[in-house]
């Protein structure tokens, strides 16, 4: 048994886990926040067996899709007199980071 991490973006998540359910897989759905951007996004778990695993990550990349996010950078410390102007950036946000682990143990209870 593996089990799938897969950090989306917010939009997609809902789709993504009707469409595992669709499938027959049981996902969970987490609300996370990315470290970089501290925008919110969302990570969806999936226990599978081995041979499901590779389904579940085609389903992630039929529903997950790549996006261009603009990102206001923080102004440095200045000196008294200096003058920062912020120009916004442009940042593409893959459509899935994807992690799968192995289980060493699975129980419910
Ligand atoms: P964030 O950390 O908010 O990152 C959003 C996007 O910002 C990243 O998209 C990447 O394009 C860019 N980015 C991140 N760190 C950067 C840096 N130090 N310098 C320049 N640009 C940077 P993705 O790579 O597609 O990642 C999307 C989200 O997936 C991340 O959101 C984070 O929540 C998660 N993630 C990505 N890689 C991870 C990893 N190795 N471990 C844990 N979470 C990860």
């Amino acid at each position: 048994m593996k089990l799938i991490v897969a950090i989306v973006h917010s939009e997609d998540a809902g789709v993504l886990v009707d469409t595992l359910l669709e499938g027959e897989h049981r996902a969970t759905r987490l609300q996370s926040s990315g470290g970089f951007l501290k925008q919110s996004n969302a990570t969806v778990i999936v226990g599978a067996a081995d041979d499901q695993v590779d389904a579940v990550i085609e389903i992630v990349r039929a529903n997950c899709t790549s996006r261009t996010q603009v990102v206001n950078p923080m102004p440095p410390i200045m000196e008294p007199g200096e003058f920062f102007m912020p120009y916004p950036l442009e940042v593409e946000v893959g459509g899935a980071t994807i992690f799968v682990l192995p289980v060493e143990r699975f129980e419910q209870l």
